[in-house]
């Protein structure tokens, strides 16, 4: 009776390893950061020929318990991209680039004209409206998350003049 009961209470135990061993084996299969944020209403700010810079603005919503962070980002639309914030400089708003955007647990970020921002930097083509533009956001865990951004019309934003390259 006794032995009966050990010999099922190992066999639930190496049952529950054998499930251990099978997620670590399949990563892909584990979640990432990249599947714990989800990229909302992307868009990228529409700006007139010959302008050199844009932006894409989106919010970051973490559904997971543990925080993570955006560390990187690119997109074949620019030859550099960078993450920003705005800050405050002796009355003036500029833009500073940061390592990486954190998006707390069980909560958002919001990148938004005025504040922090996916900087596209050297644009390889003008960025009209109703244009899409494919984006691709690096997590602090190597996880990626690639999709698309609609260009968008986007209204000058108090304390954001000149931060754009002077429009
Ligand atoms: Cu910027």
């Amino acid at each position: 009776m006794l032995n009966g009961f050990t010999t099922a209470a190992v066999s639930a135990a190496f049952a529950a390893m054998a499930t251990v061993v099978a997620l670590i084996a399949a990563p892909q299969a584990m979640a990432d950061a990249a599947a714990d944020v989800a990229v909302e209403d992307p868009y990228v700010r529409a700006v007139p020929p010959g302008q050199p810079n844009s932006a894409a603005f989106m919010v970051l919503r973490n559904n997971a318990g543990d925080a993570h962070a955006v560390v990187g980002a690119r997109s074949a639309a620019s030859k550099v991209v960078e993450l920003h914030s705005h800050v405050e400089e002796r009355g003036m708003m500029t833009m500073r680039r940061v390592e990486s955007i954190e998006v707390p647990a069980l909560g958002e970020t919001k990148l938004e004209p005025g504040g922090l921002h996916v900087m596209l930097i050297g644009l390889g083509r003008d960025l009209v409206p109703g244009e899409d533009v494919e984006l691709t956001v690096e997590f602090e865990d190597g996880s990626e998350q690639s999709f698309t951004a609609p260009v968008r019309a986007v209204e000058g934003v108090p304390g954001q003049g000149g931060g754009h390259s002077g429009h």
